[in-house]
């Protein structure tokens, strides 16, 4: 049962004071559940001499030791549960680049926690019990597929677990079931647009009213054109499987920032230093899950660039809020000496109205020189159109990326439909240093 008619949760507007004492309570509770209970923190913890009972007031987490990917990694696949196996109910991974995938586990109460902070995001977004709710990402291993059913099964809404692919089918459903409420990637969101244009349908007269895209970077712009094209109102959607999942943090009515749940999470910003980032300063997202009975991760580190954006919200909500997440440390391109994020070309293609919706970004080394290059497909008219239009826009493009990124970067018109599509998280960077170092 919701709360009220605009939260599901009452603690999402608890009095800032009170959510920061229960913060800080759940934050001791929690570093003596993994020096109790997780050898690996046992001894992390006393190696860095460091007793639970040592963390008197808020500034202490920044005693505690960091968790990186890598221990998750190390202690594949159970080395980092405070439960026994018979406690455990459910496991889900994440998949990196290489190397074994990450293992997370939850109990019973950790899977009723997660499904309730998913529910106060959907219902946050205004989703409610009349919606039919369409999930289309991956069920299997994948947190965003389990995660986001539950939580909207628990609003009442008609779920859809239709999964990722067979996009067609996808659209038709959308039409038979009375679709109101997607979840998908933003880039597989991009493909079902290109794919009901194909089928002679316009997005924006599907009904959608809501979607709720999320699990990799997108930019405003990318916003904005997903909002145009399905005449939807389109929300951020951030969590990662070492903090449960999706529902993590998520956009309200203002779709300026997203607010992250301090009841669950202990939040901090820091800079390259591992130190704390000033108010406003980016830096890396570090998370301690403050309820995960089955795992209870001390200060991870999520890779994540953002800042706080602390001020009162005008949805009520009480929580902080961190800006749409810039990139990861990882994902970030160095060419010629200038730091590029992917998703800063993606800002820029998706504000011209010319460019279609896919690119690619290739990175080559000629000699000791690097070359960036992004390949963008155009829209059908314009590849059929004059030369001189192409060329155009070949320069426009170009002239807006050394704007915003300061860098000169080549730029490919290619024709629509020759880069890859994506129906879960894209892969748009092929960097081929790699092959030449
Ligand atoms: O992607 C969980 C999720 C599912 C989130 C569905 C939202 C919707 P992982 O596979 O563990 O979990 O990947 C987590 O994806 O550390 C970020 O780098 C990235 N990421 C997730 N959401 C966003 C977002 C899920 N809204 C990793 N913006 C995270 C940017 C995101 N990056």
């Amino acid at each position: 049962m919701p709360y009220s008619e605009k939260y599901w949760q009452k603690e999402e507007i608890m009095p800032k004071k009170d959510l920061m004492e229960l913060q800080f309570k759940r934050l001791k509770h929690t570093v003596k559940n993994a020096y109790e209970n997780v050898p690996f923190y046992r001894k992390k913890l006393k190696e860095a001499r460091i007793h639970p009972d040592d963390i008197k007031k808020r500034e202490d987490v920044s005693k505690l030791p960091f968790t990186v990917k890598e221990d998750l990694r190390d202690t594949y696949p159970f080395g980092l549960f405070a439960v026994p196996k018979e406690k455990l109910v459910r496991i889900h991974t994440s998949s990196g680049t290489s190397g074994k995938p990450k293992v997370v586990g939850y109990t019973k109460r950790d899977l009723d926690n997660w499904i309730n902070m998913v529910a106060r995001c959907l219902y946050m977004t205004g989703i409610r019990n009349h919606d039919v709710f369409q999930n289309m990402v991956s069920y299997a291993l994948f947190t965003g597929g389990l995660g986001m059913h539950y939580g909207a099964e628990l609003i009442g809404a008609m779920v859809v677990p239709s999964a990722t692919g067979n996009t067609e089918r996808q659209i038709s459903y959308i039409q038979d079931f009375g679709t109101t409420a997607i979840h998908a990637t933003p880039s597989y969101a991009l493909h079902i647009k290109e794919v009901a244009e194909k089928m002679d349908l316009r997005p924006d007269e599907l009904g959608l009213k809501i979607g709720c895209f999320g699990a990799e970077p997108w930019s405003d712009s990318m916003r904005k054109r997903l909002e145009e094209s399905f005449g939807l109102k389109a929300f951020d959607s951030y969590g990662l499987s070492e903090m449960n999942g999706p529902g993590v943090a998520f956009e309200c009515e203002e779709q300026n920032g997203l607010h992250i749940w301090a009841d669950h999470y202990f939040i901090e910003i820091i800079d390259e230093e591992g130190k704390p980032a000033g108010e406003g300063e980016r830096g890396e997202l570090v998370l301690t899950p403050l309820t995960k009975e089955a795992m209870p991760l001390l200060r991870y580190r999520t890779g994540d660039l953002t800042y706080t954006i602390d001020y009162k919200c005008s949805c009520g909500r009480t929580h902080p809020k961190i800006h749409r997440i810039l990139g990861r440390a990882d994902d970030m391109i160095v060419v010629r000496g200038i730091n590029v994020f992917p998703s800063q070309i993606e800002h820029i293609l998706m504000k011209i109205p010319d460019a279609g919706d896919s690119y690619q970004v290739v990175i080559t080394r000629e000699g000791t020189l690097d070359e960036m290059k992004v390949r963008v497909e155009m829209k059908d008219e314009l590849f059929r159109g004059e030369l001189e239009d192409f060329r155009r826009i070949q320069s426009k493009i170009q002239k807006e990326l050394l704007k915003e990124v300061g860098l000169r970067i080549n730029v490919d018109l290619v024709e629509k439909g020759t880069l890859e599509r994506f129906k879960l998280k894209a892969k748009r960077v092929l960097d081929m240093r790699k092959d030449t170092i």
